[in-house]
């Protein structure tokens, strides 16, 4: 075991410390030695954008663990510039988790890291977690400010690295956005943004006998992707695998290429948070070409992802130029960009409180067909996304919402638990009960410390 002690309790006011205690329990019990896990277990090993909600709360109780698994995360970033989407715990048996690294079967390349890793990427949530532990350390004193800034000149060009893995390898369709190559990769896996372009990706239910599915053993069928979806996630990875985890002319070469907008805001919000984390560095010019690179996605989100008859943020094939007809928690997100245009705030605000979707936000429009109270991405309420989605209400001066959508996220996890996701109409807690990004965006929520309105850039 790394020698950790467990996270020093902090005294706060009840009511909010019963919750607070037992945010920071869950931390500590999913602390793996090494590494913090999502949850013992279904997700066994280290994942990337988990790792970034969990440093968000890791700042208040636990900052040299939040660094630590930062730093263990950016150890196994790729020579290209990706940051694999699962980091292998190799302490962990192969068959603990599908698919494991043999699966993986990563290619030989030059300085490649050590430990072994998937081949896809998640939302590159980084440079906002490690703006968000040193903006806490900062905020003690000298000397803890000092070691942090420390930290960021550590991980500052990597995460530049990482923005340009995005921007340049993944620009799929030439349009100034990223594209996902897996649904994987935005991290509502299953979400039905995807369904119209999987559609054209085949279902080979036969990749199941050969690679049976892990996750059904230790969670309910019902909450979880259906065996067609697992197969066309199967052999999705094959394809990309098989190709050498190249993204040359990926929108000729594989069958799935998806811009979709909350990873792009995130995108977006992470050339932000570097343009802050440049300005402690003294790189002024740095943090100027930041701002820019900010504006200019925020303008190809607000270009390509609008559908304006809907007046909603879709997900869009690359491969086709079609907008997903469904609507999804994922279009509410590019809220989070302070340059968007005025009447798409607007339109966002009304969407969000309207009966589609209402705070918390469910992961998918309550009245579309495909909504489904306890499919994992296809229905339930999760913390993170409910988190960023306040961040963007912030942003925009919209303090009542916020503050409403802040009250019912605790009351979700005072009264069910630190659930990985809930029941949108019962608030019932389901996936894993003790999951680490609920608890430790539940400290910053018991915080409330105020977000930094990022300022129009100028
Ligand atoms: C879920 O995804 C993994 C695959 O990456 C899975 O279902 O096995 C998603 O909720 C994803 O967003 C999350 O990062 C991961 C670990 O919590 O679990």
């Amino acid at each position: 075991m790394h020698p950790y002690p467990p996270s020093s309790p902090v005294a706060v006011p009840d009511p909010a410390a019963e919750l607070w205690q037992s945010a920071v329990r869950v931390l500590d019990t999913n602390w793996s030695g090494e590494h913090t896990v999502p949850s013992r277990r279904l997700y066994p090993h280290q994942w990337s954008w988990d790792t970034a909600f969990t440093a968000v709360g890791l700042a208040y109780v636990n900052p040299t663990r939040a660094w630590h698994d930062l730093h263990t995360l950016f150890e196994a970033q790729w020579p290209d510039g990706r940051v694999p989407h699962i980091v292998f715990d190799p302490a962990t048996a192969e068959d603990d988790y599908f698919p494991g690294p043999g699966f993986w079967n990563l290619p030989v390349l030059a300085g490649r890291p050590a430990r072994r890793s998937t081949g896809i990427v998640q939302p590159p949530l980084h440079a906002l977690a490690a703006w968000e532990v040193y903006r806490h350390a900062s905020a003690h004193g000298a000397a803890c400010a000092g070691a942090a800034r420390t930290e960021l000149a550590w991980l500052y060009p990597r995460l530049v690295r990482q923005q340009e893995y995005l921007t340049e390898r993944r620009d799929a369709a030439g349009g100034g956005l990223a594209s996902i190559v897996h649904p994987w990769e935005s991290g509502l896996d299953n979400s039905p943004a995807w369904d119209q372009a999987l559609a054209g990706v085949p279902a080979d239910l036969t990749l199941l006998d050969r690679h049976p599915r892990r996750d059904l053993a230790v969670s309910d069928a019902a909450h979880r992707p259906t065996d067609e979806d697992h197969a066309r996630y199967v052999g999705l990875i094959l394809n990309y695998r098989d190709g050498g985890y190249s993204d040359t002319e990926l929108v000729r070469r594989h069958p799935f290429a998806v811009e979709c907008p909350a990873f792009n805001s995130i995108l977006g919000v992470a050339e932000l948070a570097l343009a802050q984390i440049a300005g402690v560095l003294g790189r002024t010019g740095d943090a100027r070409r930041h701002r820019d690179r900010a504006r200019e996605i925020t303008a190809a989100i607000s270009r390509r992802l609008w559908e304006p008859e809907s007046r909603t943020f879709r997900a869009r094939d690359a491969r086709t130029g079609r907008l997903s007809p469904v609507r999804c928690v994922s279009g509410l997100l590019p809220l989070m960009l302070p340059d968007l245009p005025a009447d798409q705030v607007e339109a966002i605000m009304a969407e969000a409180r309207s009966e589609r979707f209402g705070l918390p936000a469910p992961s998918v429009d309550r009245t579309d067909g495909s909504f489904d109270t306890h499919r994992y991405w296809r229905g339930p309420v999760w913390v993170n996304v409910n988190w960023l989605l306040r961040r963007g209400m912030q942003v925009h001066g919209r303090r009542g919402e916020a503050e409403q959508l802040r009250r019912a996220m605790l009351r979700l996890v005072h009264e069910h638990g630190h659930y990985e996701y809930f029941h949108p109409e019962t608030g019932q807690g389901l996936g894993a009960p003790t999951f680490s990004w609920t608890a430790a965006l539940c400290l910053d929520l018991l915080a409330d410390r105020s977000a930094p309105a990022y300022a129009r850039a100028d």
